[in-house]
């Protein structure tokens, strides 16, 4: 891909009609599915580090058009081998609907292949997992009209088949929130959406948030949990990795936590931040596991 392109889905994102955006959202949502069948249902995308040369991690873009347009245009973006974005696409910023098209164009312009993945965040969460502002239908109907819902209702559809994590074997651990409390094994994340709502896995996945201490406290969210020092060692001696790498929470960009353990990336600007980031890891950052103090050097900040 390269800018023109950009530009192109850009402008397609504001013009297409009904038929044009409910047709994106079928092809796009056939690719998923297939996608999650090739991992048998797994929610999990495995990474290897040998085989991959550069993989791109964008946070929460919650319908800032301006800095995904930013970032895709990116030399190192366009060529990447991976691009992984962390969830929480919709809702909060004007264009919602617009950042849907271009994901969703992009996605389907990758192929097969998880060239690029898009992890669930909790704003594509399941229906029994209700969170607020959800503007995202009302954008729908008020670009739309009527036929608005039925192309809100596909967009939910399409969110059953998002995988919520991803593991860089023996580096990193990505996830949109953060890691659960009680998991014994890296089965227990890839199948969360499975055992949700007897475990709570699943939603702490989509939507917990760390915290400096030790231990597991109850979330001001009223969903989640605050998962402390202790817990996430835990989760990353189970993965056999060294960082996680998690979004969800506005920052400058990024954010360090539990003496590195934790990096937070946020790739909007809006509301709570002025500064949005991505994080490109390739060569040093892929052949060796790095600690959040070390990726927050080389994440590339957008003004
Ligand atoms: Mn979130």
């Amino acid at each position: 891909m390269n800018t023109e392109e950009i530009d192109e889905w850009v402008e397609q994102a504001f013009k297409a009609d009904v038929d044009e955006f409910s047709a994106l959202i079928a092809e796009a949502k056939e690719l998923l599915a297939e996608e999650h069948r090739f991992r048998n249902g797994s929610g999990l995308v495995r990474i290897d580090p040998y085989t991959v040369r550069s993989v791109v991690v964008i946070g929460d873009i919650h319908g800032d058009l301006e800095s995904l347009v930013h970032i895709l245009k990116q030399r190192e973006v366009a060529t990447a081998n991976r691009i992984i974005f962390l969830g929480d696409y919709g809702d909060r910023g004007e264009e919602s609907v617009e950042v849907y098209s271009v994901i969703l164009t992009l996605k389907m312009l990758a192929g097969r292949g998880e060239r690029v993945i898009l992890l669930r965040g909790n704003h594509e969460g399941p229906p029994d997992m209700p969170f607020r502002p959800h503007e995202l239908p009302m954008f729908f109907v008020r670009k739309y009209g009527e036929r608005g819902e039925a192309l809100y209702r596909a967009v939910k559809e399409l969110w059953e088949y998002l995988p919520h994590a991803v593991l860089v074997t023996g580096r990193y651990l990505m996830v949109h929130g953060g890691v659960p409390c009680n998991i014994t094994s890296l089965g227990d994340v890839a199948y969360a959406h499975e055992t949700h709502p007897s475990s709570s896995t699943f939603k702490e996945l989509l939507w917990s948030d760390p915290i400096e201490a030790n231990g597991c406290f109850e979330s001001v969210r009223g969903a989640g949990r605050m998962f402390g020092e202790n817990i996430t060692a835990e989760v990353l001696r189970i993965s056999g990795v060294k960082t996680i790498i998690r979004s969800h929470e506005p920052c400058e960009g990024v954010k360090v936590q539990q003496g590195g353990k934790i990096l937070t990336l946020f790739s909007r600007k809006g509301d709570f931040n002025n500064q949005a980031a991505y994080l490109l890891l390739d060569g040093g950052m892929l052949r060796e596991a790095k600690d959040a103090n070390e990726l927050a050097k080389t994440a590339a900040r957008i003004w």
